[in-house]
């Protein structure tokens, strides 16, 4: 089959504009309901990473919404897209969760040139570096050059935490650790009043957390642009740490698309060659107020 051929393959199982599909959702009692649409937006290229698929954490809602809105010519998916640490543990796979590999596989083989670099949630994709899966090509790392003839590495960045703090940091952004903390405690309150020690302050010992989480954030950018400066490129795109963020450091475009746990955010190029880093919960809670003022609006005119 040719390329062109391939492009126009019907994928019978895509929910979002299958209304068959759709219906056996909403009968299934799955359907939520969604953000009020928005118009559609195409880019050059879409960098995400940090989604976490197979986790409670993941917003993978949010990230379908944004896909149901954007496309792109190059779809970069720049590691821990897919959780397989902790679903060897526990297993969280939603709906949602299906349709996002869905969506990613029904681009890959309608033209979007879809690439996949692995990071250390999903390291086990790793073993496939260099292959074609599925029309979506795994790389360890790659160069990505802009509209405008920019050079920037995309990596996921995991190799860069070994420096500072072999990223066990990253447990207490996550909010299942998070609950499990306030759970223990709880416990470790009731032992220490037992024991006749004083109460163990939780927000304090976070506040810690956090300013180490700061400063290993700021070593970590600081880590992978010295490597970028040595690649001798324009800029560098990573995730990881989960935190969106552009700056410049030694001259390099130090570029974070963040994740879809926490912050939902993603960058994408536009066809200049344009960077943006966009933070979709802020498009979904403009368009939901715009919807609620429409409504009051009409129920105003309704009434007079
Ligand atoms: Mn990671």
């Amino acid at each position: 089959m040719s390329e062109s051929q391939d492009r126009t393959v019907a994928v019978p199982w895509d929910d979002d504009e299958d209304p068959v599909a759709a219906a056996r959702q909403a009968a299934a009692g799955r359907k939520r309901r969604r953000p009020p649409r928005g118009p559609k937006r195409r880019y050059r290229s879409i960098f995400i990473s940090d989604v976490h698929l197979g986790t409670k954490g993941c917003r993978a809602d949010y990230l379908l919404d944004f896909m149901r809105h954007a496309e792109s010519d190059y779809l970069y998916l720049v590691g821990d897209i897919v959780d397989g640490w902790k679903l060897k543990k526990s297993w969280y796979w939603a709906p949602d969760h299906n349709d996002v590999v869905r969506k990613v596989l029904k681009r890959a083989s309608q033209g979007t040139q879809v690439i996949y670099i692995p990071g250390n949630h999903d390291e086990m994709l790793r073993d496939y570096v260099d292959h074609d899966l599925a029309g979506v090509k795994i790389l360890q790392d790659t160069i990505h050059e802009t509209a405008d003839g920019r050079r920037y590495w995309v990596l996921h960045g995991d190799e860069f935490d070994g420096v500072v703090m072999h990223a066990k940091w990253l447990a207490f952004v996550g909010d299942h650790a998070y609950r499990v903390l306030i759970g223990m405690n709880t416990w470790v309150n009731y032992v220490r009043r037992k024991l006749g020690y004083s109460y163990w302050s939780l927000s304090a010992y976070l506040k810690h957390k956090t300013k180490k989480a700061v400063e290993f954030m700021s070593n970590f950018e600081e880590s992978v642009a010295s490597e970028a400066v040595k690649r001798s490129v324009d800029g560098v795109i990573c995730g990881h740490i989960h935190h969106a963020e552009r700056r410049q450091i030694q001259g390099i475009d130090y570029i974070n698309d963040g994740d879809w746990v926490e912050s939902c955010t993603v960058l994408v190029e536009h066809d200049d060659g344009r960077m943006e880093i966009l933070f979709w919960a802020d498009d979904i809670a403009r368009r939901e107020a715009a919807a609620r003022s429409g409504d009051t609006a009409e129920a105003l005119e309704a009434a007079e």
